[in-house]
């Protein structure tokens, strides 16, 4: 199946695996970070059924600071080349055009920008030009200062009306309609208020008009849940129960792909969604 194939699939909610290839990602930060170990995890997270792999080698986790470029490509083109010549579909997550080149010369054959091609004005070119499908995240500016941007009166509203504005700028520039993916960027620049509203208000996403991509794996937000005002929130490594739940959260509301770090229990919960969804009247599956 091609990256193309996979965008127009509405069938089902599709499974992003994450490898992250950084030291200090908040959700996974320094497990996978030696090339061989990478590309083990990788292989995992395409056995254990993802349709994506999604490899990043610059965390964006809160206050984050950045990588150098040589750095970025040094982390994750061993693994691109890898996981791409065993068969897997791989995504790049990044934000630096000339990261994609590498990564798509390499063998990724999606791109993952959580910038939306802010970051970087060479990005929205490059993925026009080598026809790659793009992944354009909400998002208003760099880890470093990101909760001073968390400032909105309707979040729904007000994340829906910006990733319309990009969707403009990106299909104005050129980008074609079958290739763009949108996402809300749950956890950047937004409150855990901010990433409930918009989890609560998923189905509304679909006003955008194309393939939404939710990534709620792991996050600060969800480690909060069930957790008393005194009591320590849950570790990262233990809330992929919680990830499941907004995962079937997203299918229930038709979206296109979760991101996610836990592909196995990932599957096995939309298997559950899927096997409903058979039974139910055509025109109450909201795609
Ligand atoms: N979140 C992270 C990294 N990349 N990409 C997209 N499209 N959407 C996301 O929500 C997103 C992303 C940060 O999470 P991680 O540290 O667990 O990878």
């Amino acid at each position: 199946m091609t990256a193309a194939d996979l965008l127009a699939e509405r069938d089902r909610t599709l499974v992003m695996g994450v490898v992250n290839v950084t030291p200090d990602s908040f959700s996974d930060g320094g497990e996978w970070f030696e090339p061989d170990a990478a590309i083990t995890h990788g292989r995992d997270v395409w056995a254990a059924g993802a349709d994506i792999v999604d490899i990043g080698g610059e965390s964006t986790r809160p206050g984050a600071t950045r990588p150098s470029f040589a750095e970025e490509l040094r982390r994750v083109l061993p693994v691109v080349e890898a996981l791409a010549a065993t068969g897997a579909l791989v995504c790049i997550d990044t934000m630096r055009a000339q990261v994609a080149q590498a990564a798509y010369a390499a063998g990724a054959t999606m791109v993952n920008d959580v910038s939306g091609g802010h970051a970087d004005p060479e990005m929205v070119p490059f993925v026009i030009g080598a026809g790659l499908p793009y992944v354009a995240m909400h998002w208003r500016g760099h880890s470093d200062d990101m909760y001073a941007r968390a400032v909105y009166d309707d979040v729904v509203a007000e994340v829906c009306r910006e990733l319309a504005s990009r969707r403009d700028e990106l299909l104005g520039a050129g980008l074609a309609q079958e290739a763009l993916v949108l996402d809300p960027g749950i956890g950047f620049a937004k409150t855990a208020e901010h990433n409930w509203a918009l989890l609560a208000a998923l189905p509304r996403l679909h006003d955008l008009g194309q393939p939404i991509l939710l990534g709620a794996s792991r996050k600060a937000f969800l480690g909060r849940v069930g957790r008393g005002p005194g009591e320590d929130p849950r570790p990262a490594s233990e809330r992929d129960l919680e990830t499941a739940a907004t995962s079937v959260m997203a299918a229930m509301a038709g979206l296109w792909c979760v991101r996610v770090h836990d592909v196995a229990q990932t599957v096995r919960a939309l298997a559950v969604v899927a096997a409903a969804s058979a039974h139910a009247p055509v025109e109450e599956v909201p795609r």
